[in-house]
């Protein structure tokens, strides 16, 4: 996209709802800053781009609704689009607007989403979007976007050009030692803006298709990362055998391929539950888990609540590894969803062949005394490519 004039996005949003988080979520670790006359206004803004994505992204640091804060934080934003526009930058407007309200702080988005509002007044017909952040909470999810809604139809809200109301987890949040809220919403988000960039800057829809399905990709791993905490932490109880209690076991490895589907956008139906059934049934009861279960038990150096853990933390990553490459396939469409013998023996193969022998190489130095972090770690060195 080298040759792609960049859109520009400014992120408005209270001090601490979460605007440099989703920005690392769109961007990724690939970002870097960018110059164009913000010496000197950092306090105020900071400017992130990356190669792939067609928009910055402008992070208003530090905003806060009373009026002095607000007055610098635009003034900063007009400041950069003024030296941006002097150093030769093909585009200097303000394109589209996110504004970030917490979907943890409901009772402020009336508030917040007036004073978003007096500070966005000047960039009057830029499309906005409003990004809920922080959505932990599935059940709140509707009542939120209606509470926002109703605060964009009062008198200040009418006057914006309101294009869509994404709520969005920008990072895993963690509820407790074995369940988590998986990253959501943000391909949403990276789509709609796209949708509402003029002419000229919008990219080319392979191209943002391509740069989704980065991110997804990224955000699978870690929801396979985190997911396989979760298998140590479920693993290590005093149980004669990682899978002698399945269905706790099952309940994490659903958990994270019902995730996995919500990232690869695969809907839930009488077919793909069936998919994801058998998936669970593989990873946890299976002729080929128990015979594996077995044989990592014998091979390893250590009994008790460490191999325990280490063998269900592996079976969760195995799995999810396995199910994110076959989401990866059906959303290819190179597979479909009742393709469940392929999806089978896929993970079958994942589940023994070298299964046994790295698992026995990269548990070699666990002991009695290995913590939960240790064996998350020699699980991880099972997968490095
Ligand atoms: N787990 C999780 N934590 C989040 C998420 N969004 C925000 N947070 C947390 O909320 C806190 C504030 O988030 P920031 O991204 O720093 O907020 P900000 O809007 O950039 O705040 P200022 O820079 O002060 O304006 C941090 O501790 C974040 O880790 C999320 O989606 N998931
Ligand atoms: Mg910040």
């Amino acid at each position: 996209m080298d040759d792609q004039v960049k859109g520009n996005v400014l992120v408005l949003g209270n001090s601490g709802v979460g605007k440099s988080t989703l920005i690392n979520a769109v961007l990724g670790e690939k970002k870097s800053r960018t110059g164009y006359g913000t010496v000197g206004t950092t306090k105020h803004l900071e400017v992130f781009e990356n190669d792939a994505c067609n928009f910055r992204l402008i992070d208003s640091v530090g905003f806060e609704p009373d009026f002095f804060k607000r007055y610098q934080a635009i003034k900063a934003v007009q400041d950069w689009c003024k030296a941006s526009a002097k150093a030769g930058n093909e585009n200097s407007k303000i394109n589209v607007i996110w504004f970030c309200v917490s979907g943890t702080s409901r009772k402020l988005f009336r508030q917040s989403i007036d004073s978003l509002a007096k500070a966005a007044s000047v960039y009057k017909s830029v499309p906005v979007i409003a990004v809920i952040t922080k959505s932990y909470s599935r059940p709140d999810r509707d009542s939120n976007i209606q509470m926002v809604r109703e605060a964009f139809g009062d008198k200040v809200g009418r006057k914006l050009n309101l294009k869509g109301i994404i709520p969005v987890v920008a990072e895993i949040y963690r509820i407790d030692d074995t369940a988590f809220a998986p990253v959501d919403g943000i391909n949403d988000l990276i789509q709609l803006t796209n949708e509402v960039m003029p002419e000229g800057i919008a990219a080319a829809d392979k191209d943002i298709e391509q740069y989704k399905a980065d991110r997804t990709n990224t955000f699978a791993h870690t929801l396979i990362g985190a997911s396989t905490v979760s298998g140590v932490v479920i693993g290590a109880v005093p149980l004669p055998s990682p899978l002698t209690d399945g269905a706790i076991l099952s309940g994490i490895e659903l958990a994270e391929v019902n995730g996995l589907a919500k990232l690869y956008g695969i809907k839930k139906n009488n077919k793909s539950t069936a998919m994801f059934e058998k998936i669970v049934e593989i990873g946890t009861v299976s002729a080929v888990a128990r015979a594996t279960c077995g044989a990592v038990l014998k091979a390893i150096p250590v009994a008790g609540w460490v191999a325990n853990a280490a063998v269900a933390g592996s079976f969760v990553a195995a799995i999810g590894e396995g199910t994110r490459y076959i989401f990866e396939q059906i959303k290819l469409g190179n597979r479909s969803v009742e393709d469940i013998d392929w999806a089978e023996k896929m993970l079958n193969d994942k589940l023994s062949g070298q299964f046994v022998d790295k698992a026995k190489q990269a548990f070699a130095a666990l002991n009695e005394s290995s913590s939960k972090d240790d064996i998350v770690k020699a699980i991880a060195k099972m997968f490095e490519k």
